[in-house]
């Protein structure tokens, strides 16, 4: 056991060495761990970590979020974080702060799980991830271990992270140890995810990749997998491109068989019998805070001259299904013969996916956007979510739907898997329409019910 003083190598000065003092505190739990951002990632991070015995300090630029958690409220729809989240600040392993300095003062270990935004020309926004460096060195007081967790472009940690944290004054392996462990929790399952994925670690020296290595076998239980820093970063960028390029070729096929009149569903539940093909689902656009950005980041290391077309290709047509999406409603409406201008429609559902409360980069949003330049009066339901994004925003489907002339699906939430259509039908103007985004309903049954009904991706069912 590395705890036995013994075993501890020592610096000539008598010292121990700095892989060793953090090894020691990680071992007997006397380790104080810094959360910066207690997003949703940041937060069930934070509580993952507290909960297994180490003190945790969290800050969080925004005042409000830190002073809800500090009174044990939970800005995040978390299963079992709100309970944890009391408990832990009831025994004191869990604390925050509104102090950036102190956090990293009163620390061993800092984490830092903050937004990587790109800006209006797709490019890598590095402010956040560089303020939080230059806290962290101006405040380096004793032996850390600097964990980024956050998604970001190729040589961030070697280009950036490493200069900004040494600045002429400290070195890495000296004063500090540096690791990237890119985050893989999945909103929604966070805290269970954090504990049970398997993680890559990204490492540059042999000291870092130790003591990182430990602290996650301390506070995870999945397989742990080391590499370099910016092998690290491409990876976690090619994970999230990978689907979102999935997606891309799920939806191109959507719209291929809308106009040759299949059914994409049917098509794929077939092609998934090949034993190598697994398609991804179509959809009316790639939403959240990771999807629609990270192919970006991965773009963004294309300086070096590499030939690319698929990634970026893939983001556009992802964008443009919500713009799809409301073609499909305008054209429905159109056949009904009624204004579109002066048509009610209803979106269902403005969170990026199911059953979450989240509505960051939802496809809802565009959506909403281009049917507010055509129609006059756009309501959206969402029970998870109080985003409207300009829409009227109703409480109840019965209100949502009352005198309406289309409804679109557009979020996965269970609760559009089973409507009460007759019940629908009853409240709803003459000629109803329902614009399926996901593919939801049995048309036949939709159209027994004196509705008519277009799904994404699915044509005029003509051959069966
Ligand atoms: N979507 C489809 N078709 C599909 C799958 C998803 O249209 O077949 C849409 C969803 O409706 C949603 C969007 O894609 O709008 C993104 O959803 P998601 O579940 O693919 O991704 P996120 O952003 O919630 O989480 C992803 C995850 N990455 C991967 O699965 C590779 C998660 O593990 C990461 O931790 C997270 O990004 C992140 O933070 O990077």
């Amino acid at each position: 056991m590395l705890t036995e003083r013994s075993k501890l190598s020592k610096k000539s000065n008598g010292e121990l060495s700095i892989k060793d003092t953090l090894m020691t505190k990680i071992h007997n739990k006397s380790a104080y761990v810094a959360v910066f951002g207690l997003g949703r990632v940041g937060l069930p991070t934070a509580v993952a970590i507290a909960s297994q015995g180490y003190r945790v300090i969290g800050y969080d630029t925004n005042k409000n979020i830190t002073r809800c958690v500090s009174n044990g409220i939970n800005h995040i729809n978390e299963k079992e974080l709100t309970d944890r989240i009391k408990k832990l600040l009831k025994g004191n392993l869990f604390t925050t702060t509104i102090h950036a300095n102190n956090a990293v003062r009163e620390s061993d270990i800092v984490m830092i799980c903050i937004p990587t935004p790109v800006n209006e020309f797709r490019k890598p926004v590095f402010n956040h991830i560089e303020s939080v460096c230059r806290i962290i060195h101006n405040n380096l007081n004793n032996n850390k271990l600097i964990l980024l967790e956050s998604t970001v472009a190729p040589n961030t940690v070697k280009g950036l992270v490493l200069p900004l944290l040494e600045n002429g004054k400290w070195k890495c392996g000296e004063h500090f140890l540096l690791a990237y462990c890119p985050e893989r929790m999945i909103p929604g399952r966070a805290l269970t995810e954090f504990i049970n994925n398997d993680r890559i670690v990204g490492v540059d020296d042999e000291q870092s990749a130790s003591v990182a290595l430990e602290f996650l076998r301390q506070v995870t239980k999945g397989k742990i997998s080391v590499t370099d820093t910016i092998s690290a970063e491409i990876t976690k960028l090619v994970e999230n491109t990978f689907r979102d390029v999935n997606i891309a070729l799920a939806n191109e096929i959507a719209l291929i068989c809308e106009k040759l009149g299949v059914d994409v569903e049917k098509i794929f539940k077939l092609a998934n019998t090949h034993p190598r093909v697994n398609l991804h689902k179509a959809g009316p656009g790639v939403g959240g805070p990771c999807l629609p950005k990270d192919p970006y980041l991965l773009l963004s290391s294309k300086q070096q001259g590499a030939k690319s077309s698929i990634i970026a290709a893939s983001r556009e047509l992802n964008d443009y299904m919500p713009e799809h999406v409301a073609e499909l409603s305008i054209s429905e409406i159109e056949r009904t013969g009624k204004s579109v201008k002066r048509s009610k429609v209803v979106v269902f559902g403005v969170a990026y996916k199911a059953d979450i409360d989240d509505s960051r980069y939802s496809p809802s949003e565009k959506l909403i956007a281009v049917l507010k330049n055509i129609c006059t009066e756009i309501r959206v339901f969402d029970p998870y979510c109080d985003e409207s994004f300009g829409a009227i925003k109703f409480n109840t489907m019965q209100e949502a739907v009352k005198d309406a002339d289309c409804i679109i699906i557009v979020t996965d939430h269970t609760i559009f898997k089973n409507l009460d259509l007759s019940k629908i039908k009853t409240l709803m103007a003459p000629n109803p329409i329902i614009i399926d985004g996901r593919r939801f309903l049995d048309q036949e049954e939709v159209e027994n019910q004196g509705f008519i009904y277009k799904a994404l991706g699915r044509g005029r069912i003509i051959n069966g």
